[in-house]
């Protein structure tokens, strides 16, 4: 309902009566009066004028659940917002809170234990998105690693501006690091019980630590440009939205093609490294199920 109210305001270029609000909302006006204060919590200025009513103040840009609840319009993705304004990692965060619905999104200002892969760090300050989005499809196990490419199509589109994706789950700009994907799950032999996807985008960090100085970029130091984080979300979240509901109807299948005009792997020379040992070779493709097909020697 809060939410409710939220976008009630934001949508008007004035004010907006408590009356109109109640009416429309169904509540009551002392209700209403309520959800205002809650959102004023969150850090939303919001004037109220007698007989006139309620204005809120757009210039402000809050990062908040209400906030990015209504900025969103999706059918499964984001229709549960979670929010903090820090956390340790809202990978940890989904798994803690396994039991929210298909779909709720875990959203953090900051991370202070951010994670990679293989217990690898990731830095999380406040002027990135990192998030987490909790699934409970109806796949095989070894389907899951899918989620990953959907994930990085959707994020690699929202980030537009030349992005590519680096298979299975970088997105690059300019041959940098601009964002991470980190997927895990819990499985029983054959269903999936739960996927937590875990994205990081660098949005308008303004510099980083030594170690990452030649490797990371943000979109605002490839561009110029500072984005608001909760446009980028809701951005990025709709378009998750999209591409996994695709995923689920047609398989990525239906992606791929999609997939594969983004993808800066194909056609670069790759290392494999497996049990059986190394192996340099060309990457030329990626499969329906997902993989990536190289060329090693003269096969
Ligand atoms: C990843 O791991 O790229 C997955 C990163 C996933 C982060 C998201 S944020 C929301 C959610 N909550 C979490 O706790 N995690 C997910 P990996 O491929 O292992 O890359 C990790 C490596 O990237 C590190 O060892 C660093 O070298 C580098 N790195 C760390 N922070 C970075 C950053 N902000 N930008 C670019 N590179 C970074």
């Amino acid at each position: 309902m809060k939410d409710k109210v939220l976008r009630m305001l934001m949508e008007s270029d004035g004010f907006v009566s408590g009356e109109r609000i109640s009416e429309e909302l169904g509540v009551s006006r002392n209700s209403v009066w309520k959800y205002v204060n809650k959102l004023r919590s969150e850090g939303y200025v919001i004037t109220s004028v007698t007989k006139k009513g309620y204005r809120i103040d757009k210039s402000r840009p809050v990062y908040s659940a209400s906030g990015i609840a209504q900025a969103l319009d999706t059918k499964l993705i984001g229709r549960k917002v979670v929010y903090f304004d820090e956390l340790d990692s809202t990978n940890a965060q989904a798994k803690l809170q396994s039991d929210m619905p298909d779909g709720t999104i875990f959203v953090a200002g900051t991370q202070t234990a951010g994670r990679g892969r293989l217990g690898r760090a990731w830095t999380s300050g406040e002027d990135g998105v990192w998030f987490s989005v909790l699934l409970k499809p109806d796949i095989a196990p070894a389907d899951a690693p899918l989620i990953t490419l959907v994930a990085g199509l959707s994020v690699c589109e929202a980030i537009g501006c030349g992005s590519m994706i680096k298979w299975p789950n970088d997105i690059v700009l300019g041959g940098r690091k601009v964002c991470g994907i980190l997927t895990e799950m819990t499985t029983e032999i054959t269903s999936v019980n739960y996927i937590v996807c875990g994205i990081g985008v660098n949005l308008n960090t303004e510099s980083f630590p030594t170690e990452l100085e030649n490797t990371a970029v943000s979109v605002y130091m490839h561009t110029g440009r500072k984005t608001d984080k909760t446009e980028f979300l809701s951005c990025a979240v709709g378009k998750f939205d999209d591409n996994y509901n695709q995923f689920l109807e047609g398989g990525f299948e239906s992606l791929r093609d999609r997939y594969k005009a983004m993808c800066a792997t194909i056609g670069k020379q790759v290392k494999i490294i497996d049990r059986s040992g190394e192996y340099v070779g060309t990457a030329l493709d990626v499969t329906n199920a997902g993989d990536l097909t190289v060329k090693c020697g003269n096969e």
